[in-house]
């Protein structure tokens, strides 16, 4: 295929030409590499706005069926949501791919929704790279809502943030003895916390907002979160969520904010590739290979000190 044919099937938003395109990006090959690079290139001047709404939490919590809950609202209202899967590990998460799927069949019936999980293996960066290329694509297709659904493990919460624009984590009723169930770092990523499967328990949900909300003011962090009950099961709560999602985005849009995350997220992306490409030009340079060859002479006592020596040599010579 070539390139102005998915650009073509793309633009009309033609599902199964949105799926090869994704395949491309996720390929390994050199000449599709350079065939997707150009697709991207060519995507991202189409630019349509959208929502990017990051969900996160731990396995099991809920994340696909508050999707399908949420997705199926927006599709009824004639948006077209897509909904992308960043699988950290397929060891630590397995199974959970095909789970996604099973637990979202309304979206998968209908004709506004796009479903697709990122390739099961591989590094959290990689698969990011590609999730963020996909964006892309999904949103020259005119979709008006983008999910990026990840299991909160590692590092992958903070990868999530760093694509989407919105940032939701699940978590689930939990007894007062048990305050710091949500890690600090996780917390201050938030814009919204949903305490889900509150159909379980109503009361012991509500008891657990009060505690998140008391904590998150006791501990005076740089941005409020929102704090919801809420069931992806029942549908408790999900118009009120997605009337905040929608009002915390316009303002947030409004005043800049979406627009500066943005900009910031390609910047890190920017130095990201950066440091990337150099590694790997200066792992196959012949004369890094020989400057590195003359340091491993010398007694390591400080790598530091050798290894800033060996990247002044190297300025030197560009
Ligand atoms: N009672 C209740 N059960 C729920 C709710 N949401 C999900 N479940 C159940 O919890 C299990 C896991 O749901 P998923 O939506 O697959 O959870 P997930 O977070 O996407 O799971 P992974 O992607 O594997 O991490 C399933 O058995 C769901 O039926 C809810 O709101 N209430
Ligand atoms: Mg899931």
């Amino acid at each position: 295929m070539q390139i102005k044919d998915y650009l073509n099937g793309i633009t009309k938003g033609d599902i199964s030409i949105l799926g090869k395109a994704i395949t491309l990006i996720e390929s390994t090959l050199e000449t599709d590499k350079q065939k997707a690079e150009e697709l991207v290139e060519k995507c991202a001047k189409l630019g349509e706005k959208s929502i990017r709404l990051g969900i996160s939490g731990t396995p099991g919590v809920g994340k696909s069926t508050f999707i399908e809950s949420l997705g199926s609202l927006l599709v009824e209202q004639g948006k077209k949501v897509a909904i992308l899967t960043i699988d950290p590990s397929s060891t630590l998460s397995k199974g959970s791919i095909l789970g996604d799927k099973t637990r979202m069949p309304k979206l998968t019936n209908s004709k506004l929704a796009f479903i697709r999980p990122s390739p099961s293996s591989g590094i959290l960066g990689g698969i990011s790279n590609t999730t963020k290329d996909a964006i892309t694509i999904c949103e020259a297709a005119k979709f008006n809502v983008i999910f990026i659904e990840t299991v909160g493990v590692g590092q992958s919460e903070s990868i999530v943030e760093s694509i989407s624009d919105l940032f939701i984590y699940l978590t689930l009723t939990q007894n007062g003895d048990q305050l710091q169930f949500i890690k600090k770092g996780v917390l201050e990523l938030s814009d919204i916390i949903l305490i889900n499967k509150a159909d379980q328990d109503p009361e012991l949900a509500k008891s657990t907002k009060y505690i998140l909300q008391n904590s998150i003011q006791h501990n005076k962090q740089k941005k409020e979160q929102a704090v919801f009950i809420s069931s992806g099961l029942s549908g408790l709560n999900v118009k009120e969520i997605w009337k905040h999602i929608l009002l915390l985005h316009e303002t947030k849009y409004k005043n800049g904010e979406i627009q500066e995350k943005r900009r910031q997220q390609q910047m890190l992306w920017f130095e990201t590739i950066i440091a990337e490409e150099c590694k790997q030009l200066l792992s196959k340079n012949i004369k890094f290979k020989q400057i590195l060859s003359e340091f491993k002479k010398e007694t390591l006592h400080n790598p530091r000190t050798v290894a800033l020596k060996i990247i002044t040599k190297i300025l030197k010579k560009l």
